[in-house]
């Protein structure tokens, strides 16, 4: 019940969105023949060798950071309680399926361009970021529960907030990914979803900001000040992305280019990979304090 009446706000202004969404598409000049209904930015441009390498780099080192930080992950499974340990676990699933997007994309960034007279043309395949949502929705759900099981809430409570983050985050991804098919062909289309894929995210982060100034009063002194400065954390990195979803719209060059793929590589590190850390910690300071630490120590010596 507590969730239904939090969702109705959320669907209220989603429909308002949709209604008004229906009227700016009414009155959208379609640029459908110029280029094909679909395509992303990347795809019109020519790039120098320069431009080219400086992504296929960034991805690579995207992918490359997801292996090393799956190991991380897993080789400090042991000095964390069973309570909190799931929270490792899932960091290693973000990075499974970090490192599998990354290296698809990287392919993908090679196989569409071909190198002619000293420059990287497009050539039978097209570069897509849509890998870049699917896997999101994979891992923007996973990143918020383990901020659920982290703050070690009770379960009706864990329940409540879990729902509320993968409903929000999901229709977040969801309708952004609609949004960035249109980056290049309709302009209106892509505003519209992108504004209803910030109302998501602003949802998800109210839902964050409360849920963490209620319960982070309850932690350790020593990890209290940090779970609360995670919230910008969160705040700062998140909006990473939708900076890299209008980059392009506001910045038609090769260096717009280039510079989004920087920008969506640090975000990913930043999100996933020193957030899991971050989360690690904490996980691991709250073992300590309830004394798993010592338990180890004694399991050691016999
Ligand atoms: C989109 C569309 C434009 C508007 C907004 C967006 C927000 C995206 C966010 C993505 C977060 C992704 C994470 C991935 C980790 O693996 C979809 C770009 C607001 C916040 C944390």
């Amino acid at each position: 019940m507590h969730l239904i009446k939090r969702l109705i706000p959320l669907v209220g202004i989603t429909l308002i969105i949709l209604i008004l969404g229906t009227q700016v598409q009414a009155f959208t000049v379609f640029e459908a023949g110029r280029f094909p209904e679909g395509i992303n930015f990347e795809n019109l441009f020519t790039y120098n060798p320069l431009q080219y390498a400086i992504v296929s780099n960034v991805l690579t080192l995207g992918f490359a950071v997801s292996a090393v930080a799956l190991v991380y992950f897993l080789a400090t499974l042991r000095n964390i309680s069973p309570r909190y340990r799931l929270v490792s676990i899932l960091s290693a699933v973000v990075m499974v399926s970090a490192f599998l997007e990354l290296f698809r994309l990287e392919q993908n960034w090679r196989d569409a361009f071909v190198f002619t007279d000293g420059l990287w043309r497009l050539g039978t395949d097209v570069f897509s970021n849509g890998f870049r949502y699917m896997n999101w929705s994979i891992d923007v759900p996973i990143l918020l529960l383990q901020l659920v099981i982290v703050l070690g809430l009770t379960q009706n409570r864990a329940v409540s907030y879990a729902s509320q983050f993968i409903i929000g985050g999901l229709l977040m991804v969801w309708t952004g990914y609609m949004g960035q098919f249109y980056e290049v062909t309709n302009l209106a289309l892509f505003w519209f979803w992108g504004m209803v894929s910030t109302v998501f995210y602003i949802y998800v982060l109210v839902v964050l900001w409360e849920l963490i100034s209620k319960t982070a009063v309850n932690l350790p002194s020593n990890i209290q000040e940090m779970m609360q400065n995670i919230r910008w954390y969160i705040l700062i990195t998140w909006t990473l992305y939708p900076i890299a979803y209008v980059l392009p719209v506001l910045w038609s060059t090769q260096s717009g280019i280039v510079t989004r793929q920087i920008i969506f590589t640090v975000a990913d590190i930043t999100t996933k990979v020193i957030y899991g850390a971050i989360l690690t910690y904490i996980a691991r300071q709250r073992s300590e304090v309830e004394n798993y630490g010592e338990a180890l120590a004694t399991a050691d010596i016999r």
